[in-house]
């Protein structure tokens, strides 16, 4: 091999790693964090409780939240919606997070709704995991502790 061909190959590898660098950069990519999760703790009669909480993108890509499971009974994503003043849930199949824009659980909005709740798990300073699951991120894990409401 001579120098020049060397030069030339050298070039051939350096632009092909500036190809892939650049593509790697431009890759968007969602990124999910959570704030503040929270599950009610529910007087020993109910059958159900609410989850509340901040699931935010802080990525360059939107993802879409597509199921949530959890260890301590079914939960779903839920939306408070009043209708000729009586307020209504609506259950969310899925649920899109654009970059920068956060999903907000709160009281009288869009809301974890747990049902056929483990009397084990459901005690104060108790633990929920939850698995959030998404179209792109996969499944995100989350230990959420268990408040009473009036604390
Ligand atoms: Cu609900």
């Amino acid at each position: 091999m001579n120098s020049r061909r060397i030069v030339k190959s050298i070039l051939m590898v350096l632009a092909l790693c500036s190809l892939l660098s650049s593509h790697v950069y431009a890759d968007k990519q969602p990124n999910i964090e959570t704030e503040d999760m929270w599950v009610v703790l529910p007087p020993d009669v109910a059958r159900s409780t609410a989850g509340y909480g901040v699931i935010k993108n802080t990525g360059t890509a939107s993802d879409t939240l597509l199921k949530i499971r959890s260890n301590a009974g079914t939960v779903m994503l839920h939306k408070t919606k009043i209708e000729s003043g009586r307020a209504q849930m609506i259950h969310m199949s899925n649920m899109i997070i654009t970059p920068g824009e956060a999903l907000v659980l709160e009281p009288m909005s869009f809301h974890l709704m747990f049902s056929d709740l483990c009397p084990i798990i459901f005690t104060k300073g108790g633990r929920v995991t939850l698995f959030l699951e998404f179209e792109k991120s996969g499944v995100i894990e989350v230990e959420v502790p268990i408040r009473s409401a009036w604390d």
